[in-house]
Parts: C-alpha cells; structure tokens; sequence
C-alpha cells in the first residue's frame, strides 16, 4: 500500500476513497475525495441545471459584479442584485422557478451529512459557483437561511482552491485549507456562521474541467423540513 502523510495533499495527490473525516472545527468536517466517484454524474447534472439556468455574476449591494459565475437548483435559489442578498423561488433572469434539485445532488448531501452527524439532511437549495483562474470569493457569513439547526455541505470539483476558514468572530484570522475535485465538506453547529471565503484562484489545468472549479453548495434556507 501506498504510503500517505499530510505531503500528499500537498503535491496534489487524490484522496483514496477510505480517507479517514478530518475534523476541522467544533461541527466542521472534511470528507476528502468522497464525491470523487460520482464527480463525473455531478458535472453532468450539474451542465443540465446550468442549461436551464445559465451562471450569471450577481451585483452585490455595493454595486460590484462577484468573480464567480453562479446559478440554483432546488426550490429556493441565492440571489443578490443592489437590493441586497435573499433566497428566491424564481431565477430573476428567467422569471422560471429554478432547475429541480438533481437526485445524485441531494443524495451526495444528504450522504456527507449523515457521516458528520446530520440525519435526514435535506437541502432545498443548491448555489453552483464557477470560479475561473482569478476568481475569488470574500470573507463572509451564511446566514440568510432560516434554519440554521440545518448544516451546510458543500463539494468541490475542478481545479483546487484555497478556502479560508475562519471563526464566527470576523477579527480572527482564516486558516488556509486546500479544497481539491471530490473534496466534500460538512459544516455545522458551532461552525454554521464562521467566516469562510475562497482565495483567488490559483491557474492550472484540471482533467476533467480544464480552467474551472465547480463547488456546489447545499442548504436548508427555508424553513426545517
Ligand atoms: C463554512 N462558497 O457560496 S463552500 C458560498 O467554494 C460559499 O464556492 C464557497 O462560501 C465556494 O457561500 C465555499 C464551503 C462553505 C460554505 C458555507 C459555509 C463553508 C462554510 C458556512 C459556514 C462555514
Ligand atoms: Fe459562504
């Protein structure tokens, strides 16, 4: 058997698929290489959703375009513009409600949940971000969503990232964690409002998604099941 050490993320390597849940704060664990199996059904679903609800870069409140092309499946999708951040039954760019959750989406979810913990994990949104070579998302909070008892997964395909994760305390410094294709992670409890953001993508070339990095993000934002 191949020997792994924590050099191993470093140059890149796979997880295998019985890597061991790394715990990584007080309700946070990271699942790595745990959607590598299914990535390829992930990407096709996910083509699908962004065929009938195309990635768009929203305005925030300050008036700026984000970085990261982005688009919903599920019955409430994330949305900003210079009004502000909600959720919404209906893509403003369509007027349609959003694509329906795929089945091998909330599966992997609900999966990675009852792994960390979360029985019966069941997100009704679902927020696709495309980041490409530069993109990069800030510092931030979720916490538009009305049940925060509810965890967040979230899974990364594509070219690696850097994910700054911090604590529910803004002022504290983010500790920089590798985020690569098949990478799944849960986030709950005390960590449901940490600050947590995306550092500039870094350029590379992925096998599957050559410039791109998909991370699908999964939560309960309307009220609990
Ligand atoms: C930790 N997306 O869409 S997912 C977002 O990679 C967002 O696109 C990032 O943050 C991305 O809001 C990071 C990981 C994530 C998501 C929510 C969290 C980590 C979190 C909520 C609390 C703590
Ligand atoms: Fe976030």
């Amino acid at each position: 058997m191949t020997p792994r050490s924590l050099f191993d993320d470093a140059a890149g390597l796979p997880a295998p698929p019985d890597a061991a849940p790394e715990s990584l704060a007080d309700g946070a664990l990271l699942l790595r290489g745990f959607a590598c199996a299914e990535a390829d059904a992930l990407l096709a679903a996910a083509a699908q959703v962004i065929a009938a609800a195309p990635l768009r870069h929203f305005i925030t409140p300050g008036g700026r375009a984000m970085s990261a092309g982005m688009t919903n499946c599920g019955a409430l999708g994330w949305v900003s513009d210079r009004s502000g951040y909600r959720y919404a039954s209906a893509d403003p760019l369509t007027g349609r409600p959003w694509p329906a959750m795929p089945g091998c989406f909330a599966d992997v979810a609900a999966r990675a949940a009852r792994q960390a913990g979360f029985a019966d994990f069941l997100p009704d949104a679902c927020l696709v971000n495309r980041y490409a070579p530069g993109a990069r998302l800030s510092l931030h909070q979720d916490r538009d969503e009305a049940d925060l008892a509810a965890p967040i997964v979230s899974v990364s395909l594509g070219l690696p990232a850097v994910f700054l994760f911090g604590t529910p305390r803004r002022t504290d410094r983010p500790a920089r964690l590798r985020l690569a294709h098949g990478d799944v992670a849960v986030w709950g409890g005390p960590s449901r409002l940490a600050y947590h953001g995306i550092a500039p993508l870094a350029d590379g070339a992925h096998p599957r998604l050559g410039r791109w990095r998909i991370n699908l993000t999964f939560r309960r934002a309307g009220g609990p099941g």
